[in-house]
């Protein structure tokens, strides 16, 4: 059966913009949540990064896919973010994307949805190096940090972050949460580099720091 969510993972997974950046407009002009436009999006994402894989893209195909996502996001993310959903403060969030690794579009939806939801977002870039994460969040002293990862590659670079924060933050009175996110990130990985908390969606993980910081 064809859906509305198929069309829309399948354009992206085929890398056909016109059809993607169509479909997206027409799914929010009949109001739907932009939220559930960005989940058929990391879907056909998925697809992308299999295809590629399986040697059926080259570097070009991601790149391609980056870009799509980048419109798609230009025309969601206004929406996003004068949702409906901001609320009074709840907490700080130091993020970034760690050493070694480039990919921003997931951690900058991250970014958005954090706001929205009435956290103070302190966006370090990517390609973080452990050190740059230890001294912001000392500075900054935040409840949550965040790490985004996709690349295996990182995850070296991700443990060691983790283990300099615990270091540093073992003094502090309050110790932040260290969350990891990212579509390759499972328990296996979240124990590999050293943390409770691992997410593949920026809303679960929203949903995770409320519970941890509200109870
Ligand atoms: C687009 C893309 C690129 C683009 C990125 C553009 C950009 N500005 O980000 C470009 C072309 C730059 C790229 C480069 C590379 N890529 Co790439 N890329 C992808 C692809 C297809 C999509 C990533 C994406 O944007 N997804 C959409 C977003 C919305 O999803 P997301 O990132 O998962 O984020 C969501 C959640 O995970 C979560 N989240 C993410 N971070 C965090 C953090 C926190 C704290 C929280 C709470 C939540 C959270 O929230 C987001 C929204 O829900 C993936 C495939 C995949 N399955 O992810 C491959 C993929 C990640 N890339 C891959 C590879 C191999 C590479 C390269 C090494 C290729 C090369 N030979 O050069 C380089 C790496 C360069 C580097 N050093 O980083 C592999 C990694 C495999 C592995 N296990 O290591 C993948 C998985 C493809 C594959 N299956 O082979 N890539």
């Amino acid at each position: 059966m064809i859906t509305k969510q198929n069309d829309l993972i399948s354009s992206v997974a085929n890398l056909k913009e016109d059809d993607v950046l169509s479909i997206v407009n027409n799914r929010l002009a009949e109001n739907e949540n932009p939220l559930a436009i960005v989940h058929d999006c990391q879907k056909g994402m998925r697809v992308v990064g299999e295809r590629y894989s399986e040697g059926r893209y080259y570097i070009a195909g991601l790149i391609m896919a980056g870009e799509i996502l980048r419109q798609v996001m230009e025309l969601v993310g206004p929406v996003l973010q004068s949702c409906d959903l901001v609320e009074q403060a709840s907490g700080t969030i130091l993020l970034g994307t760690v050493q070694d690794d480039i990919h921003d579009l997931g951690k900058n939806i991250v970014k958005m949805l954090f706001a929205c939801h009435g956290f103070t977002v302190h966006d370090l870039g990517v390609d973080v190096p452990p050190a740059k994460f230890v001294s912001e969040s000392s500075r900054i002293k935040p409840d949550v940090i965040g790490l985004s990862g996709l690349i295996t590659a990182a995850y070296d670079s991700m443990k060691d972050t983790i283990s300099l924060l615990r270091e540093e933050t073992d003094k502090w009175p309050k110790k932040p949460y260290i969350i990891i996110g990212g579509s390759q990130i499972d328990e296996r990985v979240s124990q590999l580099v050293g943390t409770d908390y691992w997410v593949t969606e920026a809303d679960a993980g929203v949903t995770l720091c409320k519970q941890l910081l509200m109870g």
